[in-house]
């Protein structure tokens, strides 16, 4: 068998577990996660490279339907993932809130015409096990190959690791090189994955309309002196959410603050100084200038 890489596009419903799947099978925190549905809000790519050849594991937003603003965004990144994809996997999971959405996943990702396989998620979820024969009769309907994946029981050991990524590779194109170096795990540069990791604080500290209406953004990133210094805005789009971020006291920007700034440090591997500032610039999702800065741009519209 010769070389082969390519890129695989992780398709499935709001908080399946996609992300998830890909940091595990690139053993590195690219993606983040919340328990919080919508959490991914543009691709993410995992690289993965062996010497049989090399997968781009794209993460895309879920699967939603939208027409205006940011999730009009969210809903056609996760279409043009399936487009640009080489192959592509299905993320569905037992959880789902009703098994017909998973059904229009399967079916989405069938109809693409290209190699795929789907992937059973949270199977750990003792009372929702009954799910798992309903999903694998969905996609067999539709002549699927199903593997299954716990984030929960994997033993994280290579070789159930290596298991899943030599099935997925079979997907992949022949190919006369790999698409990245093959030092890579993520085309992610430092400054997008630090401003990321501030996101995925506020998604899990902050409830309701709020994580879905903010943004963070890196405004000066000083890596010269000795003890880097990040300065980051967090945006949102009332000024009423202000209040709500900061929190009594500061009480909630503090604990948002110092939970990045950990896994920021492990990140960069050195101390930092982090900075966040909350700023409101209201219905920012409604500026196509913003939206572009802050990286939720269509690739059709660069
Ligand atoms: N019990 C259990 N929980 C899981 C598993 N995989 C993921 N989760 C949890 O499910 C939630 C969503 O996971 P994500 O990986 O962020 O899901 P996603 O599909 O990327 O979600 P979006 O980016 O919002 O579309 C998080 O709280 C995860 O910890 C699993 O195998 N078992
Ligand atoms: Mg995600």
């Amino acid at each position: 068998m010769g070389y082969k890489a390519g890129f695989l596009g992780l398709i499935g419903q709001p908080n399946a577990g996609k992300s998830t799947l890909m940091n595990y099978l690139v053993d590195e925190k690219v993606s983040i996660v919340s328990s919080k549905p919508q959490t991914t809000r543009r691709r993410i790519l995992g690289i993965w490279s062996s010497d049989a050849g090399q997968i781009v594991f794209v993460d895309a937003p879920g699967v939603i339907k939208a027409d205006k603003g940011l999730n009009a965004f969210l809903a056609q990144e996760a279409k043009e993932v399936i487009g640009d994809s080489d192959a592509l996997i299905a993320v569905v999971s037992v959880d789902e809130q009703k098994p017909e959405d998973a059904e229009r996943i399967i079916d989405m990702v069938a109809a693409s015409g290209k190699p795929w396989i789907a992937v059973i998620t949270k199977t750990d979820l003792a009372e929702k096990s009954h799910r798992v024969m309903i999903l694998k009769d969905m996609i067999e309907k539709k002549k699927g190959k199903v593997l299954s994946f716990s984030a929960k029981d994997s033993k994280k050991d290579a070789e159930e690791r290596d298991a899943l990524l030599i099935e997925f590779l079979e997907l992949m194109p022949e190919s006369p090189a790999p698409l990245y170096d093959i030092e890579l795990f993520t085309n992610e540069n430092v400054r997008e994955m630090a401003t990321e990791i501030v996101r995925e604080k506020c998604f899990e500290l902050l409830h309701q309309e709020v994580p879905y209406s903010m943004a963070v953004r890196m405004i000066k990133f000083d890596e010269e002196s000795k003890m880097p210094k990040l300065h980051m805005e967090i945006i949102v789009s009332k000024e009423s959410h202000k209040a709500i971020v900061i929190g009594k006291e500061a009480a909630v920007i503090k604990q948002i603050g110092m939970e990045a700034r950990k896994e920021i440090e492990k990140l960069l591997d050195s101390k930092i100084f982090l900075d966040l500032k909350v700023i409101a610039k209201p219905e920012w999702f409604e500026n196509k200038r913003m939206m572009k800065e802050l990286g939720y741009a269509a690739k059709s519209e660069d």
